[in-house]
C-alpha cells in the first residue's frame, strides 16, 4: 500500500493508511514502521486464529439461545489483536461491546466477557484482574472513562495508558469530542483507536462524516493522528505500541471491515453489497499473516495445526462453560449502581419485586 508520509508524531495523519504487510502478505519495503520481532508476530497470528475461533463459536451460542446477542467482530481481529497484544501489562483497555476477542485477547475468562450478553450479569469480570474495564454499549461513553482514568493515573504517579476503542459511528457522538477535547487540553496517556468498519449499523461512514478521515479528527484538538490499515496486525502493533510509549494522546483510525452483520438481530444484505464483502474477505487479516509467515519459514504445517487444535479446544471450553442455564436474580438490577440506594430506586426494586410476587 502506498504511503506519503512518515509516521513522526504530527497532528496530521497521512493520506494513506500506514501498513507493514500488502494484502497478498508481501512486505511493504519501505513502510516508516518497525516490523514487530518474529516471535511477536506468531503470538499475533495464534492470538488472531484463536479469537477468530472464539467469535464464531459466540455466534453460534446465540443461535443455540444461549446468548441474547453477539456484535461479532469478524474480519476486525487484527484491531483487536493487534492493539492488545501492544499494551504493556500495567496499560487498561476500555472496549465496547464489540471487542470481546480483545478481552479474551488480554486474558479475560471468555465466559465471564460473555455474561453481558447473555443477559446474566452486567459485568461478569472484575476490571482490576486484566485492567479491563465494562464492555460499554453506550457509544462512546468510554473514552470519557478512559480520558479521566488515564489523566488520574498520571497525577498519582503512575505509567499507565488507556487504549480506549470506538467504531466509525461513535466518532460523531459529543463523548468522542470531549474526551479527545481534554486528552489534548490534559495530554493525557490515552490511545483512542477508531475501527472504522464502515457502517453504524446500516448507516455508512459517508452519511454522518465530512472530514477527509477519521483521524483527522485528532488535530483541532491537538491530538497526533494516525491512520492505519487496520487488517495489518504487524501495521496495527507497531503503531499502537508507538502511541502507548508516546506517553501521551493518540488518534488512531484502522481502517477494516466487519464480515458479518452489526448483530445476529441484523440483516446486513439490506445496506451493503456481496461484492463489497467479498473485496474484504480478501484483505483477510489472518490468511494475510499466515502468508507472511509461512513465507518467512516462521510457520510450518505442524505449528499452524497446533494452533488450529488450540483455538478449537478453547471453542470447546466456551461451549461448556456456557452450557449451563443461567437464572438472575431481579434485585440483581439494582446492584452496584450507587455505592447506597437513593429512594427512586429502592421504590422500583420493592416494586418489581411485588409484581413478581
Ligand atoms: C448513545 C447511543 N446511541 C445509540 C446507540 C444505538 N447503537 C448501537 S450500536 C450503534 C452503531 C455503532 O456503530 P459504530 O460506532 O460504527 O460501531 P460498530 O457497531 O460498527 O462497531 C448504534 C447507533 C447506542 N448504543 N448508544
Amino acid at each position: 500500500m502506498a504511503r506519503t508520509r512518515a509516521p513522526e508524531r504530527t497532528l496530521l495523519p497521512s493520506d494513506e493508511p500506514l501498513s507493514l504487510l500488502r494484502k497478498d502478505g508481501s512486505p511493504v519495503d519501505d513502510s516508516p514502521l518497525a516490523m514487530p520481532d518474529d516471535d511477536v508476530l506468531v503470538e499475533l497470528y495464534r492470538r488472531m486464529v484463536v479469537g477468530r475461533r472464539f467469535d464464531t463459536q459466540a455466534t453460534s451460542l446465540t443461535k443455540q439461545g444461549r446468548l441474547a446477542v453477539y456484535p461479532s467482530s469478524r474480519g476486525q481481529e487484527a484491531c483487536e489483536v493487534g492493539s492488545v497484544l501492544a499494551l504493556r501489562p500495567t496499560d487498561w483497555l476500555f472496549p465496547t461491546y464489540r471487542d470481546s476477542v480483545a478481552l479474551v485477547t488480554r486474558g479475560v475468562d471468555p465466559a465471564e466477557t460473555l455474561t453481558l450478553l447473555q443477559g446474566g450479569w452486567h459485568l461478569g469480570y472484575d476490571p482490576y484482574e486484566h485492567r479491563v474495564g465494562p464492555q460499554c454499549t453506550p457509544l462512546a461513553t468510554n473514552t470519557l472513562h478512559a480520558v479521566g482514568f488515564a489523566h488520574a493515573a498520571r497525577l498519582k504517579g503512575e505509567d499507565t495508558a488507556a487504549l480506549v476503542f470506538v467504531g466509525d459511528g461513535a466518532t460523531s457522538e459529543g463523548d468522542t469530542h470531549e474526551a479527545l477535547n481534554f486528552a489534548g487540553v490534559w495530554k493525557a496517556p490515552v490511545v483512542f483507536l477508531v475501527q472504522n468498519n464502515g457502517y453504524a449499523i446500516s448507516v455508512p461512514m459517508s452519511k454522518q462524516n465530512a472530514a477527509p478521515s477519521l483521524a483527522h479528527k485528532g488535530i483541532g484538538y491537538g491530538v497526533p493522528s494516525v491512520l492505519v490499515d487496520g487488517n495489518d496486525v504487524a501495521a496495527v502493533y507497531a503503531v499502537v505500541r508507538e502511541a502507548v510509549l508516546s506517553g501521551g494522546p493518540t488518534l488512531i483510525e484502522a481502517l477494516t471491515y466487519r464480515i458479518e452483520a452489526h448483530t445476529n438481530a441484523d440483516d446486513a444484505t439490506r445496506y451493503r453489497t456481496s461484492d463489497e464483502v467479498a473485496a474484504w474477505l480478501d484483505r483477510d487479516p489472518v490468511d494475510r499473516l499466515e502468508t507472511y509467515l509461512t513465507s518467512r519459514g516462521l510457520l510450518d504445517n505442524a505449528r499452524r495445526a497446533a494452533i488450529t487444535a488450540e483455538a478449537e479446544e478453547f471453542a470447546a471450553s466456551v461451549r461448556s462453560k456456557m452450557n449451563v442455564d443461567v437464572e438472575p436474580s431481579p434485585d440483581d438490577l439494582f446492584e452496584h449502581v450507587y455505592a447506597s440506594m437513593p429512594r427512586h430506586l429502592r421504590e422500583q426494586a420493592t416494586a418489581l419485586r411485588e409484581e413478581l410476587a
